[in-house]
């Protein structure tokens, strides 16, 4: 099955809501917070359903932990977890993004009903480009010092983590704009060759990332940095963490949350709204 394109499926999302929220669903084995929940293809799907009806926006779809130290997976295997629960998605009303480093993957996804690709590799495939230009679908841009999860957190060492990000996010949106991808989202890429402080550091100058100018996405969720400092070693225990830590970030111009809570994150958010503006889009 294939869908038409809908090139402005992001701008449309942020027109109608302040805050977009993206519902993670991981048909994985091994993800660091719901591995081997959700790799039968009825309970991703039931899952993405209950996540809808929470009010998540877009419903994020992988098939390949990146946890730190995790392996890769087989294209043939990331594409028999994914393309079935895309499948299904497909038939309801329901934004879609895939969440995946491999062009290949991407593009069988999108034809498989998927609207966005959402690349925590930054568009390092050299086909990444080309698939969303061919479907004329948006990319999320993610920031990770290399495409590698096994290592990358021994290349968390930067100069000025924030600075870094910004010039990586800026030239990688830059090219896939000029390439002719029809829209852009960047993410600093929260615990990707990231140490804690690194991660807090960029919390706190969200500002910076969202002066690039592209629409932000900040998917903190249940990671381990926010576990390090509230003191929870169980990623379900961390949601009031990834509560506070997102609506720093929405509070800071951050337009899109990735989150496994989106009942606890509408909650956060309507309360936030009813308090005042919730995004500062100074
Ligand atoms: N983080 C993960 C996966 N995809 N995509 C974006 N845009 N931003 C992120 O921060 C991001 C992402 C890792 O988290 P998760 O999917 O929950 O775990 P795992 O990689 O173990 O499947």
């Amino acid at each position: 099955m294939s869908t038409a394109p809908n090139t402005a499926v992001v701008a449309n999302l942020l027109r109608a809501s302040p805050v977009v929220l993206m519902g993670i669903i991981n048909v994985t084995p091994d993800s660091f917070s719901d591995g081997n929940q959700f790799l039968d293809t009825d309970r991703a799907v039931n899952h993405a359903g209950r996540l809808a009806a929470q009010g998540a926006h877009i419903l994020d779809i992988g098939g390949e932990s990146t946890r730190p130290g995790a392996t890769p997976v087989p294209h043939a295997i990331e594409l028999e977890r994914v393309i079935p629960v895309i499948e299904q998605l497909a038939a309801y009303e329901l934004v879609v993004s895939i969440d995946t480093r491999h062009a290949l993957v991407a593009d069988r996804a999108i034809a498989a009903g998927a609207h966005i690709i959402n690349d925590v590799s930054g568009l390092r495939d050299p086909d990444m480009i080309g698939v969303a230009v061919d479907h004329q679908v948006p990319v999320v841009i993610m920031h990770t010092p290399v495409d590698d999860p096994a290592t990358m957190q021994l290349h968390a060492q930067y100069d000025d983590v924030v600075g870094a990000i910004v010039a990586d996010l800026s030239s990688r949106a830059r090219r896939a704009l000029e390439a002719g991808v029809p829209e852009v989202i960047v993410d600093p890429g929260f615990g990707f060759g990231k140490s804690v402080d690194h991660n807090v550091e960029i919390v706190r100058r969200m500002r910076e990332i969202v002066a690039i100018g592209h629409p932000v996405l900040a998917g903190a969720s249940r990671k381990s940095f926010i576990g390090a400092v509230v003191g929870a070693a169980e990623p379900t225990n961390r949601d009031s963490g990834s509560i506070v830590v997102h609506l720093a970030c929405v509070a800071a111009g951050t337009r899109l949350l990735r989150v496994h809570d989106i009942a606890g994150h509408r909650q956060a958010l309507a309360m936030a709204a009813a308090i005042g503006p919730i995004v500062d889009s100074r």
